[in-house]
């Protein structure tokens, strides 16, 4: 029995698409958050690629989780990562750059203003929620470091910390936790840096203190607790396309028409409704993205 909830959090297409950002003038201190008000919202448009999407409760977003480091099971991450620390932190950004740094979280968020991004996360094992992300663009960040002319790809690295992080001290993955884009992805307004969610900082379930979140593909992707971002000349090695490449493509964009070879990618279970819903090209944000994949096959660049 699907249960209608209230409809204060609902929002058109078009407040999902970085055409009506929510810009904040926010002012965010990691770890001990402040937020203070002064959020506008941009005029809706009349064009719906999707139906509305109603912004999943916080409670499911922060309990229903994949977060391998603390454990495999949904309610692993929420379970076991009290222990982890997020502060301080930094962040090391090199390779194929003009400016490699390590920077600390502090600096890192104030080199653009805190943005809110409703965003879909569609999970590749067929589940989605909608989310409300604080952060920063990725593309400010990378800016800062000046990448090189010989930067084709972004490479990323979640922290490497066995005495906090207990799905760590197994070998249920290869530790660290790696992903990658191409550099235009990287770059692209909608791929963001979030630090926060649902008006506070990041759970450390959800990838505290910064996390990836690119909408647009499988919720993988979105690496969590971001020590290392390494700009780089070849496409890069990611931890799950590296453990099975033919289930975990490099792009893995959301794609209904490509099937994983387990399980069909047609439809999705938004978490909190009964019925399962179509699953979108891109997830619905093909008006922004679709053009980056201009001449690619998509079947083959899975
Ligand atoms: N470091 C790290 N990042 C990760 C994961 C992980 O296991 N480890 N899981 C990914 C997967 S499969 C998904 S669906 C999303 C889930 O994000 P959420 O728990 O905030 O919804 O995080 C992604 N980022
Ligand atoms: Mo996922």
């Amino acid at each position: 029995m699907p249960l209608r909830r209230p409809r204060r959090w609902q929002l058109s297409e078009n407040a999902v698409t970085p055409s009506s950002l929510v810009l904040g003038r926010r002012s965010f201190v990691a770890g001990a958050l402040a937020l203070s008000a002064g959020v506008g919202l941009a005029a809706p448009s009349a064009r719906a690629a999707v139906p509305a999407d109603e912004t999943t409760p916080r409670e499911d977003a922060t309990t229903y989780n994949n977060f391998y480091e603390f454990g495999s099971d949904k309610g692993d991450p929420a379970r076991y990562s009290g222990a982890f620390r997020p502060t301080p932190w930094a962040v090391t950004i090199d390779g194929e750059v003009e400016h490699p740094q390590t920077i600390g979280l502090e600096d890192l968020l104030a080199v653009s203003a805190l943005e809110e991004r409703i965003y879909r996360l569609r999970c590749v094992e067929g589940w989605s929620m909608v989310i409300p992300w604080m952060g920063i663009p990725l593309a400010k960040v990378l800016a800062r470091a000046a990448p090189l002319a010989s930067a084709k790809y972004v490479a990323f690295e979640t922290v490497l910390r066995p005495s906090e992080m207990p799905g760590q001290r197994t070998r249920l993955l290869d530790w660290p936790y790696r992903e990658g884009l191409r550099l235009d992805e990287a770059v692209h307004p909608l791929t963001f840096l979030a630090s926060g969610m649902y008006g506070e900082a990041l759970p450390n379930q959800n990838g505290a203190p910064l996390r990836l979140v690119v909408p647009w593909k499988y919720g993988f992707k979105s690496i969590k607790s971001i020590t290392r971002i390494t700009l780089v000349r070849d496409q890069p090695p990611t931890t799950w396309s590296a453990l099975n490449p033919r289930e975990y493509g490099f792009y893995s964009n959301v794609n209904p028409e490509v099937d994983h070879p387990r399980w069909s990618q047609a439809r999705e279970r938004r978490i909190g409704e009964f019925r399962r819903r179509d699953t979108v090209m891109f997830n619905g944000y093909g008006e922004e993205v679709a053009s980056l994949y201009a001449g690619m096959d998509l079947r083959t660049n899975y």
